[in-house]
């Protein structure tokens, strides 16, 4: 990454698990009332720590009903063999965690890179 770049990155998880409001507290740094998620949403926000800053992520919400899960596999099937997960505690409510989970992401995205070169 480095200078001005952006990445895109999905958000998926069951209904109520909180994605929604992570999204508007990273967008408006503030908490947002919700409602459930129909089909997605999609904002971009930028990077705002030491590690993210200059990358633009778009981030896509996508809700978590039954029906909308089969699609999540276009977002997981390309994942290698060996895949790296990393977890991160956060509060979407009051934003605890969410920088370094960020900062945490941008890491794992920055090993892939690396990787898929190497290939
Ligand atoms: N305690 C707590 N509640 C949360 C958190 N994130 C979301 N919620 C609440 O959980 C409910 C569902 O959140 P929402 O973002 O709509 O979930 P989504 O279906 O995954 O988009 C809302 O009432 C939120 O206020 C969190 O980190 N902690
Ligand atoms: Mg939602």
């Amino acid at each position: 990454m480095g200078g001005t770049s952006s990445v895109q990155l999905a958000m998926l998880g069951l209904d109520s698990a909180g994605k929604t409001t992570l999204l508007y507290r990273l967008k408006f740094d503030q908490y947002t009332e919700t409602s459930q998620t129909i089909g997605f949403n999609c904002e971009k926000i930028m990077g705002v720590t030491e590690r993210t800053k200059g990358i633009l992520f778009k981030i896509w919400d996508a809700g978590g009903q039954d029906k909308i899960r089969p699609l999540w596999r276009s977002y997981t099937s390309e994942l290698p063999a060996g895949q790296v997960w990393s977890t991160q505690a956060t509060c979407a409510v009051t934003g605890e965690g969410l920088m370094e989970a960020m900062d945490l992401m941008c890491e794992l995205i920055e090993k892939r890179k690396k990787t898929k070169k190497k290939r």
